[in-house]
């Protein structure tokens, strides 16, 4: 069909999508151009929240969460809070390749890694991310993700999502261009997560997702990045979905795993993906966060909550990568 190849991933990652597109068009499997995709971001070091020198924690400290999914064989490979090793998916991808485990965690999926041949030990901060974690440490007020503990100088308790106007934020175009003046929050950006969803020349699905995961999180928080269903999901019956957002609220709900689920029942993706988000809502009504859903035909849709959200779409029948505007 001339649906595919497809590429979709959340946010303006352009270059991503590029770089997947090449390799699909190109002949690469799902698998394969996802990684590619998803690597691309890395190396950039996208919004400065995937890859290296990205989001720090209270430690100061960038780990990464990726994961990746073959919708043909429903294999999976993730890791979770990976130290020191900067190339997530590509470590997914060995986990999935190499093993029989799904999910491997902290300085295990590093030394996993690095055995496998990955480059590493490395030094996953910045000067850029180093400076921010200074800044945020400095500041007796600083925000946090540690509920019913006595605040610091009866600064808190901070409730990050719910201070800011996401919505008005996101539609402010200053916010996109000098993000981190405007957030005295911590947590989420307006884009910390590349999911990528890829359908191949032989109809085969796959997802990848890689992400810092939340800025300033409790070392040894794991997100939904390397959840299988939460940020991702892909069945090749079906289509595919790729999430971004609050991790923590939106793992609770496998909203991914929903999507297909519903596309699978006959639900329209847009549907799929509305319906997805609204359980969300309905229990976290201050929960930010969207979907993307494709189905297998190659129609594509969002939903979000809480903020814009922008997705990136390229397909034959498009001349570069397009992006489409999904709003709360
Ligand atoms: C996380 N889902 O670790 C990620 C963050 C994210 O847009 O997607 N931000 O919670």
């Amino acid at each position: 069909s001339e649906q595919y190849p497809l590429v979709v991933s959340t946010w303006p990652f352009l270059e991503a999508v590029r770089a997947a597109w090449r390799s699909v068009d190109g002949g690469s499997s799902a698998v394969d151009a996802v990684v590619d995709g998803c690597s691309a971001c890395e190396e950039l070091r996208c919004d400065g929240t995937v890859g290296p020198g990205g989001s720090p924690d209270e430690n100061g400290e960038t780990t990464i969460d990726a994961m990746v999914m073959d919708g043909l064989t429903m294999e999976v490979g993730a890791v979770a809070a990976m130290r020191y090793v900067k190339d997530g998916i590509k470590a997914a991808k060995l986990v999935m390749k190499h093993t029989k485990h799904t999910l491997l965690a902290g300085e295990k999926a590093s030394e996993f890694a690095i055995s496998m041949g990955l480059s590493g030990p490395t030094n996953l901060s910045s000067t850029e991310s180093i400076n921010k974690w200074a800044q945020w440490k400095d500041n007796k007020c600083q925000p946090n993700f540690r509920k019913n503990v006595l605040p610091i100088d009866n600064c808190g308790p901070y409730h990050p999502t719910k201070s800011l106007d996401l919505p008005e934020m996101c539609s402010n175009t200053a916010y996109m261009q000098d993000i981190d003046s405007l957030l005295p929050h911590v947590g989420l950006h307006s884009h910390d997560t590349i999911s990528m969803a890829v359908i191949d020349k032989m109809g085969r699905v796959a997802v990848g997702t890689s992400t810092n995961g939340a800025t300033f999180k409790i070392p040894g928080r794991v997100g939904d990045g390397p959840i299988v269903g939460s940020s991702a999901y892909a069945d090749n019956e079906v289509g595919a979905c790729c999430a971004t957002g609050d991790g923590d609220i939106m793992m609770r709900f496998l909203p991914c795993y929903q999507v297909v689920e519903s596309m699978r029942l006959g639900m329209e993706p847009k549907h799929a993906a509305q319906d997805a988000i609204a359980r969300i809502a309905r229990r976290f009504p201050d929960f930010v966060g969207a979907v993307v859903a494709i189905n297998k035909n190659g129609e594509h849709a969002g939903a979000c909550h809480g903020w814009t959200f922008r997705y990136s779409v390229r397909n034959s029948a498009m001349k570069d990568v397009e992006v489409f505007t999904v709003l709360p």
